[in-house]
Order: C-alpha cells, then structure tokens, then sequence
C-alpha cells in the first residue's frame, strides 16, 4: 500500500496506466519457471547482431513463414541496445563518448532516441529536434543503426493535436538523411487509453493505422525505404491488433513493450492479456514485431531489477530474432536507469562505462548485449544487511583482446613465460622449456606466478563457491592451476592444492583445439573462501595464479567464479 502511495504522488500522470497494469497483472497467473541464465540457450552469443557497416540497409523478409528483420543480403539480423531516456531532459546522453562506449564496449548495433513531444518535448520544445540530429551523426559515426522516437506517451492518441508535428518532422528527417541504412522511424511509441486516447481493441488500432499510414505514405512517396516501426494499443502491448488488420507496407514491422517486473512471460499465443502471448500471435499472423522499449522494472521504471524474468524475456526475443532495445541509458534515480546517479552520461575519453559506474541493470544488460555470461546477483540475507546487493558482472573473458591486466608476478620464481592474448584468449608460451611444469598438488610453488594487477576493474563474487577457467590447448595435455583471488581486505591465503586436468579432460573443439574445463573450489583455494563469504568486501580485484603445464603452450579464457 505504502509503495503505492509514493507512485501515485510521484507519477500523477501515469496513475491510470500503474493501476491498470497492476491490476491487469494481479488477475494474472503467470506460471514461469525461473531459470538461471545457464538453462537458457539464446542468451550468450551475439553472432546475428551485425553493425550497419555489415548488415547495410534493412529489409523486413519471410523466413520459415516468420516476417523477420534481414539485413541487405537476405540474412536475419538481429538489433540490440539501449533507448536514450527523454532527450528533454537527459540531453547529456548525445555525446560522441557515449555512442562509441555502447558500439564498442557494449557491442551495441543500435541506439533508440527517445524524442518526446509532449512533458516539455519538442511540441513546446523543438528544440530537442537537434539533439535527435546530433545523434543521428553520431550513431553514424559509430557504425550503429538508430531509431527515431516520436514518444507519443500522455495523450495516448497519436492524433490528438499535441502530435500534430509528427508529419513534417518525419519529413523533414527524411530528407536530411535521404536512405540513410542506418535510420529507422519509430512513429509512435506507446498508443495507449489516457487522455485523448485509443482503446484497447481493434478500433483503437484502427485510429493509430490511421495515424500512421499517410506518414509512411508520404515517406515513401519520397523514395525513402528506411524500415518503420508503430506502436500499438495499451502502450505498445498488442501486436496482435496490427497483424490483424497491418499496413500495407512491406517494410512496417510493429513495437512490442514489456518491463520485465510486470509483464509475465507466456508460452500460448491466445492470451490478450498478455504482451508476450500478443508477439507470438502477430509473428504467427505474419508480422514482424520489434522491442523498442523494454526494461528491467516495473512499468512504472521503479523496483527491480527483475533480471531472472528478463532473461525469459530476451531468450524468447533472440530465439525469434526480434530486435530489442534497453530502457534507458541515463542516469536517473531509478532502477530502469543503466548508469548510477553519481555516473556521467559521458564516459570519457576511454570510452567506457566502468562497472561501478553501471547500475545492476545496467551490468545486465551490458552482458546480455554483448552475450556473454552474467553473474546472477546474490540476495542480500536480511540478517546481513550490509551484504552487497549490487553485483558486478565481469570475469576475464579476454574479448577485449588484451591480457586484462594479467601479467608475470614480480615475485614469480619463472620469468621467461610469454603472457599475450591470442584469439581473445591469455595465451602462455615458453612454459615447459622454463620449467614451468611441477604437476604436482603441492608444489605449486615451482610454477610460473600471473597475476592481473593492472586489471582495474572489480567483481563481486559473493556467495560464489567455486573459479572456473577454459584451458585450450594445440593437443591434450596435462596442466595444473592454484589460484588466491585477492580483494582489498583479504589480500592472501596460501592455496591448499593445485587442481590438474589432464589429457582425457581434452575435448575437441571446432576449430580443432582441444579444452578441458579446469574447477577450483573454496577447499583448493582458502582466499575465495573468505571472500566469497565477506558481505563487507567481497570484491575480487586481481588474482593470482600458479601454472605448470607439459606443454609448452597453453591457453586460458572464460576465467569466472558461480555458485
Ligand atoms: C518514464 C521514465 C520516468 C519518467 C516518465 C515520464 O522512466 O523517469 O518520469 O517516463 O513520463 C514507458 C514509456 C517511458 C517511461 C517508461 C517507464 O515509454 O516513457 O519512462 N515506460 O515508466 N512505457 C512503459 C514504461
């Protein structure tokens, strides 16, 4: 009650909407098993989301009687990245700093401005038409597609005369970046019943085809082929209403809009009431839907995050290739929100958000980009209340194509080893012609020591019982790793043992190597231990490894500590 009290004083506007969610989600029974991110198969990877310099022009195709977004060749392509927050007040976001940090750190090939037109947007503020421009360069120059959002919210009818605008700001865009592969036209973002609205069924579609259709006329009457997108009823929850009755246009795909905290998932297709029952219905009558907008919270852009339920979320959404967008890149006080409050919307010079300048959602979503794994967070146990609640993401995964920090330890008895990344792995040479080979439990010692010194970034592993890494070799092998992760106040333990793989532990991989995964627990290893069990700090900052190997080559990835 109390949590509703705040909402209603906080979020005037968007009383109706909160409680018609709320309410529409409490008559629900969403029955989902909640799996973590490893029972997933479409969340690590990212090989379909291809940047324009790649994919080219987009063009909507029917593959296995789906309608699916393909990139120039006819191929599916898959977009993925952030929405800006309201360019009216976060107009900070616009930086050439930011867009490089989201294409090269995040991997994103996509960036959503979020232009609205009503709550001091471009209707009383044209204004903010520039800061779109501004970002349209510099999605350009960042090699990422971007999408242009008239942010119909409040009132919901894109007709009503606040939106009067929107053809001659379509217009006016189009002909300043004439076919230009990388812009996509969002016309309106969410439809909905507030104010003068369009109701939830076929005739308030109906109003926004309306809407929308002589815009996407005239846009093509130009000779503008960009892809388009429209919002649908009850804020861009009912796909199912387009496909019933679509645009004829052949490049017109239709928004979904979840937020994680409040839209359940769903494995039917006959469900109204339901956003994802809604997409699969709409994919399953021929139309291609897009994510524009989705978060990690309630609707309301509060509470949460709600991660385990997202990743329900994007494994069905890259399962079917739908293209999806993160709300929001900013740094408002709100869970939503990517960046903490204290973060600067321009990462700097290195273009990098560091993790301590990302929210949880924000690490998140970040690593559901780029697929690669997540920690899931750990909860804080209300008998600990200083444990940590915000987890960091991150573990060696040397996809960046450094040797993230690690390197020969200065008091290493063996110097000669050669530490470099290679193929986005840390690759060791020179170890068994250095001696580097005491395959021992206990002797260890012998063994070259790495460390990660220079690392600089931090991960949170509390609650975490066990270090895992990839060991790659040309052929089978033996190796044997101890390992002390270091946080600032539990700097060392001496490990127990060294833990080997050996040459059965090899399997074949595609490109013919061979890898063994190699498993340190808390018993091997004393200093996890403490840390993992440290609710004031449990913030790994550098790690020290001692490795033989009988071969003089090896290489190690995807060092990460679980449960
Ligand atoms: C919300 C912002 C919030 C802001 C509000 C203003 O999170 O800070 O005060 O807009 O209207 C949407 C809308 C999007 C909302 C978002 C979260 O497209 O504008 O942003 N949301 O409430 N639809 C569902 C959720």
């Amino acid at each position: 009650m109390f949590n509703k009290i705040i909402i209603f004083t906080s979020l005037k506007k968007r009383i109706i909407p909160i409680v018609v969610i709320i309410a529409m989600m409490m008559s629900l029974t969403p029955i989902l098993a909640v799996k973590a991110d490893s029972n997933y198969t479409h969340l690590i990877g990212n090989s379909t989301v291809k940047k324009p310099s790649v994919g080219g022009a987009l063009q909507i195709l029917n593959k296995n009687n789906t309608s699916t977004l393909c990139d120039k060749n006819g191929e599916p392509i898959q977009l993925r990245g952030m929405s800006t927050h309201g360019l009216q007040w976060f107009p900070g976001i616009i930086n050439n700093n930011a867009f490089a940090a989201l294409s090269n750190d995040w991997n994103a090939n996509v960036i959503r401005l979020a232009m609205y037109v009503a709550e001091d947007g471009y209707a009383t503020n044209p204004s903010v038409e520039q800061n779109v421009i501004n970002g349209i360069n510099y999605a350009i120059a960042n090699d990422m597609y971007v999408i242009v959002d008239w942010h119909v919210l409040n009132p919901g009818d894109p007709n009503a005369s606040i939106y009067s605008g929107a053809q001659n700001f379509f217009n006016k865009i189009a002909s300043l970046y004439p076919n230009c592969k990388n812009i996509i036209y969002e016309l309106c973002n969410e439809p909905n019943n507030i104010g003068q609205g369009v109701s939830d069924d076929a005739a308030g579609w109906a109003k926004v085809k309306s809407y929308a259709t002589p815009i996407i006329n005239s846009l093509r009457n130009s000779g503008n082929k960009n892809l388009v997108i429209v919002g649908d009823p009850f804020w861009s929850q009912r796909p199912d209403l387009a496909a019933d009755n679509p645009i004829n246009d052949s490049n017109t795909a239709y928004s979904v809009h979840f937020y994680s905290g409040t839209n359940p998932v769903s494995d039917v297709d006959t469900n109204r009431d339901n956003a994802m029952s809604n997409v699969r219905y709409a994919l399953n009558h021929g139309v291609a839907v897009f994510a524009t907008e989705w978060g990690t919270s309630l609707a309301t852009g509060t509470t949460g995050p709600y991660l385990e339920k997202a990743d329900a979320w994007l494994d069905f959404l890259n399962a079917n290739n739908i293209s999806w967008c993160n709300f929001s890149i900013c740094n408002k006080d709100e869970k939503a929100a990517a960046l903490n409050s204290s973060a600067s919307l321009d990462p700097g010079s290195d273009h990098v958000w560091s993790d301590s300048e990302l929210t949880t959602s924000g690490q998140y979503v970040r690593a559901r980009i780029k697929g690669i794994y997540y920690n899931t967070p750990v909860d804080p146990t209300p008998s600990k209340p200083s444990a940590p609640t915000d987890f960091s993401s991150g573990f060696w995964d040397f996809n960046d194509g450094t040797t993230q920090g690690f390197g020969i330890n200065a008091d290493s008895p063996i110097t000669a080893v050669t530490v470099e990344n290679s193929n986005n792995a840390l690759k060791l040479s020179g170890l068994n012609t250095n001696g580097s080979n005491d395959l021992s439990e206990g002797n260890f010692w012998a063994n070259v020591r790495l460390s990660a010194d220079i690392w600089g970034k931090s991960i949170n592993i509390y609650g975490d019982t066990k270090l895992t890494m990839d060991v790659i070799a040309q052929t089978p092998t033996n190796v044997s790793i101890a390992a002390i992760p270091q946080s600032n106040s539990n700097g060392w333990a001496n490990p127990t043992r060294a833990i080997s793989v050996s040459t059965n532990n090899f399997v074949r991989q595609a490109d013919g190597t061979y890898k063994a995964t190699l498993t340190i627990s808390t018993d091997d290893s004393p200093n996890l231990k403490t840390i993992a069990s440290d609710s004031s700090d449990s913030t790994v900052i550098n790690m020290i490894l001692f490795v033989g190997s009988s071969s003089d080559s090896i290489s190690l990835d995807n060092i990460k500590f679980s449960k």
